[in-house]
């Protein structure tokens, strides 16, 4: 058996949170564990799709995921949320809401050089440009955690490596 929880990933745009959090989740799916991916793709086109950028569109953005998440993990799932989430309090505002042990912290690091250089969506070059405004990294803030559950350093370490690390946290928890 295993205990639910919220994988909450936090890190610039194009730091690898998505591409962890699905990886992460074929890991514990392997394992028979039932798993729930929130991201941008199926939040911020559903209930958020009301929301922008602007500081307070984000703050109500990881509230409302925070929310969310905390359903699903009273439902027994291992939820794994994949945003920005660039301000320290907004987090510690979800943290609040869940046991000790059911909010772990991970933190996608990444140089906002090597982001840039990825920028797979083109959004750093129209950021730059002034044609996105109050892009996280360039034009808004991205406050660091102090201290996650853990740190990946994406510019460092493959996907698979990120993945064991995850998954080795979770057995040394006893979360799976
Ligand atoms: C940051 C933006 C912005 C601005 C659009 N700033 O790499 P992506 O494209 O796929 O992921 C980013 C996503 C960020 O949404 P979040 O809900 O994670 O943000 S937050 O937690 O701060 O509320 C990016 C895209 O949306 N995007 N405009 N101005 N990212």
């Amino acid at each position: 058996g295993h205990k639910s929880a919220v994988l909450w990933f936090t890190g610039l745009s194009g730091a690898g949170k998505s591409t962890l959090s699905v990886a992460v989740e074929a890991a514990l799916y392997q394992r028979g564990i039932h798993t729930y991916v929130l991201d941008g793709d199926n939040v911020r086109h559903g209930i958020n799709k009301n929301l922008g950028f602007s500081p307070e569109d984000r703050t109500e953005n990881i509230r409302r995921i925070g929310d969310v998440s905390k359903l699903m993990v009273d439902a027994g799932l291992m939820t794994l949320s994949a945003f920005i989430s660039p301000y320290r309090n907004d987090r510690e505002m979800v943290r609040y809401n869940f046991e000790e042990n059911e909010f772990i912290e991970i933190y996608v690091k990444c140089s906002i050089h090597e982001c840039e250089n990825r920028d797979p969506k083109g959004l750093y070059k129209k950021a730059r440009e002034g044609i996105i405004k109050e892009f996280t990294g360039i034009s808004a803030p991205y406050e660091e955690p102090i201290n996650p559950e853990l740190t990946l350093e994406t510019d460092r370490l493959t996907v698979e490596e990120s993945v064991e690390i995850i998954i080795n946290y979770l057995e040394r928890t006893k979360m799976v």
